[in-house]
């Protein structure tokens, strides 16, 4: 391969469930984070375990501005640095044909997270890696977190997860979310991704057609002219000739230079009510 790569991780297969020593639950504490991490996935991967084992709480905290999709924040503290944890709906695919998918992909594209966790179901690869790919081309800063292993082995199969993390360009980091198996790497890879200790090097499609490539350098340059601080200038143009209404929608309403602001906001007011709740 002739390709930059990124040592992926290798599984503790023997040990026993990991206790992250540095590792401290903040719950719905999010305030002066440090980094914001998303976590995306197919719907039953683990990501609920996931999230409520770094935060430590058992709940959903909300909805998403303006939808009927519920949204779960939390924090948690890594080696003295504050996280802000997001766990995004389901999905398995961001082409946002559903609000589910339409709240995963532009959170992933315009909250700009420091880093985007996927959580994987190890036993069904092949169909997650579908929204893997998709996130790899909006964001390098993706962690895949390889879960269910304990089925995997239960099943007698086998993962090459350092293979993969080569092949996708991201760290894959094997766990068994249930027991928190994995976990002290997880946290370890987060923080390299969200610092940029760690850099992802996806591999990102080529447009072999010129005449296409042209439409997209065009579109992207006029996007950029438009919308100077529109986040991945190039996907959206994709999707655009794609298609794809809702961006289309969001472009026409002039909504999407608002969605960052939009997000955190939405997130700085739930805070406050949580904050109010917890009085
Ligand atoms: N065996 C096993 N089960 C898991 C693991 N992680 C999560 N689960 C279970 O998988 C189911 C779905 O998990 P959940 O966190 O709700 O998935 P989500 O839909 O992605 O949020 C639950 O019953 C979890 O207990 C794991 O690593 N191994
Ligand atoms: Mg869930």
């Amino acid at each position: 391969m002739d390709h930059e790569t990124v040592i992926a991780s290798s599984a503790c297969e023997s040990c026993p469930a990991h206790h992250a020593a540095n590792l401290h639950r903040l719950g719905v504490d999010m305030t002066d984070w440090d980094y914001v991490v998303a976590l995306a996935g197919n719907p039953n991967t683990g990501k609920s375990t996931v999230f409520n084992a770094l935060t430590g709480l058992r709940q959903h905290t909300g909805n998403w501005p303006g939808k009927t999709v519920t949204r779960a924040e939390g924090g948690y503290e890594y080696n003295q640095e504050r996280y802000k944890l997001v766990d995004l709906p389901g999905t398995y695919s961001l082409l946002a044909t559903s609000p589910d998918e339409e709240v995963a992909r532009d959170f992933i594209l315009f909250g700009r997270p420091d880093a985007t966790v996927i959580v994987v179901d190890g036993t069904r690869l092949e169909r997650n890696l579908n929204l893997v790919l998709q996130v790899l081309e909006i964001t390098d800063r993706v962690v895949v977190c390889l879960n269910l292993m304990d089925e995997v082995q239960r099943h007698g199969w086998k993962i090459e997860d350092r293979l993969l993390g080569k092949e996708l360009g991201v760290p894959v980091v094997p766990t068994i979310a249930r027991t928190r198996g994995g976990f002290d790497q997880l946290l370890e890879v987060i923080a390299d991704i969200s610092s940029g200790r760690l850099v992802g090097r996806p591999h990102h499609r080529k447009i072999s057609d010129p005449g296409l490539e042209k439409a997209v350098s065009k579109l992207t340059r006029e996007l950029d002219q438009l919308y100077p601080d529109l986040p991945n200038q190039r996907w959206v143009a994709m999707r655009l000739l794609a298609g794809d209404e809702s961006i289309e929608t969001a472009l026409r309403n002039g909504e999407i230079g608002d969605l960052k602001q939009d997000v955190v906001r939405q997130g700085a007011d739930e805070e406050l009510n949580l904050k109010e709740q917890e009085q």
